[in-house]
């Protein structure tokens, strides 16, 4: 905490100075510097998406540990933090789970405070629907787990969906009428690239250095210990390696010879032209396999679950359009003139267990912080505070402790599946 007081603060705009820029063509200063690749770093994070940052910034605020690197072999944001439905919750299924998302969320909370950056987080509540009587259950019983651990979630009938969201379809008309649903007030959605830009930002002014660009193309490791990372760009040594990559994790690993128990889903999702403000919360149905919500723009998100087979393509697909048309309009039908405007899918890196693999590896100084399947975005914070504690320490965080890779090998897994997205 004293160390992060002791930051430098990015620049600070007056109503006028926002003004000056807006209208008089003073140009914006760019929000982060470019510098030369050193040689050496104490740190090397490869990916530069809001995990790799968000772990570059904490380190740097909340260990005093700047002569970082953040590698990044496209665009800040340009992966998986750039290809998600931001969708903001903590009311997962496992205890372990709960606690993990729920600082998270708290991190949300005071982020735009933290970082002097308005990430436009809005708590509209998350409304997880049920069509079958053991969806029901599966939700009594993700509520009681959330009680358990201070989250706010209950377990909501028909009438109570109805009036948080008029547009749907409680009656019995649909094929699969909704029965009830889980209400978790705090989940939200957040603007995405706020959140990479608003870290990025506090990173490079605690002395970070960004590289886009800068594609990691082998991690040198001698006698069990990393030494350093080769890019396209040169060589860097370093005693410490955080792969935070999303999409690509295992190819990356394998780089350090580090197996990782991960298959390789895309996950689509499209948006609508702007609509008037309608809906004010999140809305998912795993029986549907979709989720909506409404941006601030008034256009509607919508994601499904991820396609049915392994690939590392980020096309979009007919069949999903359809099947997610026809999934919404049985929610909401009154949906029905609004056109699709766009589509894009991201790259999830699913694991058995449908939980991340967050810590050390066996090449000493390597850690990794990685298969974040279709729950990445929102961990963003915590995973940055977790990895970036873990790597200044040498202590794994209790929050982590339970998603360590030696799990898959010793039997403790920590089965998420029934809350970690829709219909997997
Ligand atoms: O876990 O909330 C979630 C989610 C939304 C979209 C994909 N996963």
């Amino acid at each position: 905490m004293k160390l992060r007081r002791s930051l430098p603060r990015p620049a600070r705009y007056s109503g006028f100075g926002l003004l000056r820029h807006a209208l008089g063509g003073a140009p914006w200063p760019p929000v982060w510097r470019r510098h030369d690749l050193r040689d050496r770093y104490d740190v090397v994070v490869i990916g530069g998406g809001v995990h790799g940052l968000a772990t570059a910034y904490y380190l740097a605020a909340n260990h005093g540990v700047n002569n970082v690197a953040v590698l990044e072999r496209g665009y800040l944001g340009g992966g998986a933090s750039g290809r998600n439905t931001a969708i903001i919750r903590s009311n997962y299924l496992t205890p372990e789970g709960v606690a993990f998302y729920h600082r998270s969320v708290r991190l949300y909370e005071s982020l735009a405070a933290d970082l002097n950056f308005n990430v436009m987080f809005s708590q509209r509540g998350h409304l997880t629907l049920a069509h079958t009587d053991s969806a029901l259950r599966t939700m009594r019983w993700r509520a009681e787990v959330n009680k358990l651990q201070g989250v706010d979630s209950s377990l909501v009938g028909r009438s109570e969906i109805g009036s948080l969201v008029p547009h749907l379809d409680v009656s019995d008309r649909p094929r699969f009428p909704i029965l009830g649903g889980l209400w978790h007030p705090p989940g939200g959605i957040v603007r995405h690239d706020a959140v990479v830009w608003g870290y990025a930002r506090g990173a490079d002014a605690a002395g970070v250095h960004l590289h886009q660009d800068t594609e990691v193309v082998g991690i040198d490791v001698t006698g069990g210990r990393v030494q350093g990372v080769r890019t396209n760009r040169g060589r860097i040594a370093a005693p410490a390696v955080v792969a935070c990559t999303a999409g690509w994790a295992s190819t990356v690993c394998d780089l350090a010879g580090v197996a990782l128990p991960i298959t390789t889903f895309p996950l689509q999702a499209a948006v609508t032209e702007p609509v008037r403000p309608f809906l004010d919360t999140v809305v998912v149905s795993g029986t549907r396999h979709v989720y909506v919500s409404q941006t601030d723009r008034g256009e509607l998100v919508f994601g499904a679950a991820v396609d049915p087979f392994p690939s590392y393509s980020s096309r979009g697909s007919l069949e999903f359009t359809e099947g997610v048309a026809a999934h919404v309009l049985e929610l909401m039908p009154a949906l029905a003139p609004v056109r699709i405007l766009r589509q894009w899918a991201g790259l999830c890196d699913m694991t058995p267990d449908f939980s991340p693999v967050m810590g050390p590896t066996p090449v000493e100084g390597f850690y990794v912080d990685v298969g974040w399947g279709t729950y990445g975005f929102k961990a963003g914070p915590v995973a940055g505070e977790t990895m970036a504690s873990l790597v200044a320490t040498g202590k794994t965080p209790d929050l982590i402790a339970p998603f360590d890779l030696a799990r898959f090998t010793d039997g403790r897994l920590v089965g998420e599946r029934g809350a970690a997205a829709v219909g997997h």
